[in-house]
């Protein structure tokens, strides 16, 4: 038998970790399977699941800009940089990688190396169409309009809908100037 002893502060944060992470999981699951049997048709529960998570990310950045102390973008390149290699590891624990570039530097796929939110997920076929992870394309639209970027954000790739990877395509749409508050003398 392994002897029981004290385990180090890294041990036990992690298990810790990663017991919140599957709770997480598990809750995330619960809402999607409700939204199911609430709203019956498979495009309104993709709207919901977007709307909340637009709904969570414009409170989430100021947590984000806070935490991380990252300074503000340069362009929108920095800044899906920034969502995958910060963001996602900040909130979901994984990176992601940014690829897809169009020739105006506007619009480009995010592609998620790992994907906690469907760990333990099957869909039925009864599911077809559900956009299981909305949520997040939900969550980058939100935060982004928050630093003045109107963006469309859709899945691009699903594994769970058969693809071999999970993708989101970030749109920007349109750029807010932000004014200076304060008149120079
Ligand atoms: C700036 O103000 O220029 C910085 C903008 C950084 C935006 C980063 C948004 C983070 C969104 C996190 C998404 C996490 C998804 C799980």
């Amino acid at each position: 038998m392994a002897p029981v002893g004290p385990r180090s502060g890294d041990a036990i944060f992690s298990s810790i970790d990663r017991v919140n992470a599957e709770l997480f999981t598990l809750t995330y699951g619960a809402i999607v399977r409700q939204l199911l049997t609430d709203l019956e048709e498979v495009e309104e529960v993709n709207k919901q699941l977007d709307q909340m998570g637009y709904n969570i990310g414009i409170r989430l950045i100021d947590e984000f800009l806070a935490k991380s102390g990252v300074s503000r973008c340069v362009d929108f390149k920095e800044t899906a940089e920034m969502i995958a290699k910060v963001g996602f590891k900040m909130f979901l624990g994984v990176t992601a990688s940014v690829s897809s570039w169009d020739a105006d530097g506007t619009c480009c796929s995010i592609i998620l190396e790992d994907n906690p939110l469907v760990d333990f997920v099957e869909l039925p076929d009864t599911c077809q169409g559900l956009y299981y992870c909305n949520v997040l394309s939900g969550v980058i639209r939100g935060a982004l309009e928050m630093v003045s970027m109107k963006t469309e954000v859709t899945w691009t790739r699903d594994v769970l809908r058969g693809d071999d990877a999970y993708e989101l395509q970030v749109k920007l749409l349109k750029q807010v100037a932000e004014e200076y508050p304060y008149k120079d003398d």
